[in-house]
């Protein structure tokens, strides 16, 4: 099984990452990551920190001669902002010896980040350990780690794509108004990968022109009103095999992974499996995929339909999983929010520090990675090996005699 950690603050030299459980022989290279990681930086509403930050991957170890060697995997990403930044981040973001005389701190709390939540848990005094450990800088590395996953299913023909389906008030009501579009993409490109190269070519990575025309306007509306926007997007992986997850324990089913993936990532406060939400107002018959015969030797059963999202029971039945993510609108806004100066206890308006309008375009690209990262675990429980030839034979067996 696949395991990472990530370590590093935004504004501090690095973010550092550790892979393991990676199995051997898997072809890599940092473009792999690479490619993925500029992906993060796309979609129109991102600040001033977009000119800054070039992110590519330096990888340490866990590779030799383009090839996984099955030990971990270390990965850094250097932090532009840290000397481009020309605030002074090495000085007050040191290791080592006092802070800066002149360092003013971080005291009062924006209302609905992780600001006052961190500052109160871990008594800091200054918020910006918060502040710099909560922010989805992290998602950089997260990117990386999570790419070594997207690579191994790439492997074995399953594909991770996404695109934008609402930034504040403009988008898409219901899956029906965009899942056609979205089938055809996949089908025309034979995967979930042109799904997001097509998100990819709009400002917004939306896969409707008109959409992302109407959102870029929206988002410079927001901004004149110096306020902050939200939406949602979905995450597809086709090619996946029926089986993976279960049903036999809590923590087995796949449903309540693909939650988690999508809500660890920051700023993320809701998600759905297939048509979650929706499915909830209908009556069961407009809701359940009707099962049709399957064709000799194929491995899953097709469905006229996929309101489930690709899995029952916890577990996938081979139609194409359907995840969606619904991000909050940035806690950082220029017009000032009702806060209290912590340092004082007296009420203050919150202050602005640089920072996105949004950032949904970016976070659907992480929540590709992450939903990879957590199929990627659920697909070598079923059919894990030390090496990636280990892992074909057990894929070939079961594709050669489908279960009944
Ligand atoms: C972020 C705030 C902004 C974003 C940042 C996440 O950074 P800054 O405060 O330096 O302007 O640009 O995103 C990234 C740096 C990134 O790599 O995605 C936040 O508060 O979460």
């Amino acid at each position: 099984m696949l395991r990472y950690l990530t370590a590093g603050e935004s504004h501090g030299e690095a973010i550092i990452g550790v892979l393991e459980g990676a199995p051997a022989q898997l072809p890599l290279t940092p473009d792999d990551i690479n490619e993925h990681l500029a992906r993060r930086w796309l979609g129109y509403g991102r600040g001033g920190r977009s000119k800054i930050e070039n992110d590519t991957v330096h990888i340490y170890s866990g590779v030799r001669f383009g090839k996984t060697l099955g030990s971990p995997i270390s990965f850094r990403i250097d932090n532009g902002a840290y000397k481009k930044d020309k605030a002074g981040w090495p000085e007050k973001m040191a290791i080592e010896g006092e802070p800066p005389e002149d360092m003013e701190k971080v005291t009062m709390p924006r209302p609905g980040h992780a600001d006052l939540a961190g500052k109160q848990k871990y008594e800091h005094d200054d918020m910006r350990p918060v502040i710099d450990r909560s922010s989805a800088r992290e998602t950089a590395m997260r990117v990386a780690c999570c790419s070594v996953a997207r690579r191994l299913l790439n492997e074995f023909g399953i594909e991770v794509g996404s695109h934008v389906v609402r930034i504040g008030d403009v988008g898409f009501d219901e899956p029906e108004e965009w899942a056609g579009r979205r089938n055809a993409l996949i089908e025309e490109g034979g995967g979930a990968s042109a799904l997001y190269e097509t998100a990819d070519e709009s400002a917004t990575r939306m896969i409707d022109d008109g959409m992302t025309e109407r959102c870029v306007e929206h988002i410079d509306q927001t901004k004149k009103d110096r306020d902050s926007l939200g939406g949602v997007y979905e995450v597809v992986v086709t090619g996946v095999p029926p089986g993976l997850g279960s049903y036999v324990h809590w923590d087995r089913r796949l449903d309540g992974q693909l939650v988690q993936a999508i809500c660890s990532i920051q700023a993320q406060k809701a998600a759905e499996v297939g048509d979650g939400f929706f499915n909830a107002h209908r009556p069961g018959s407009q809701v359940h995929d009707p099962i049709e015969p399957r064709e000799d030797g194929a491995q899953a059963y097709p469905r006229r339909t996929n309101h489930a999202g690709g899995t029952e029971g916890g577990t996938t039945t081979g139609m194409p999983l359907v995840v969606r993510g619904y991000m909050k609108p940035i806690p950082t806004l220029i017009k000032p929010l009702d806060s209290v100066d912590t340092a004082t206890g007296e009420p203050e308006p919150t202050r602005y520090e640089r920072s996105d309008i949004t950032s949904v375009p970016a976070a659907s690209t992480v929540a590709e990675a992450t939903v990879a990262y957590t199929v990627a675990n659920a697909f070598l429980r079923k059919y894990g090996g030390d090496s990636v030839p280990a892992i074909r034979r057990h894929v070939e067996a079961d594709r050669a005699a489908p279960n009944e």
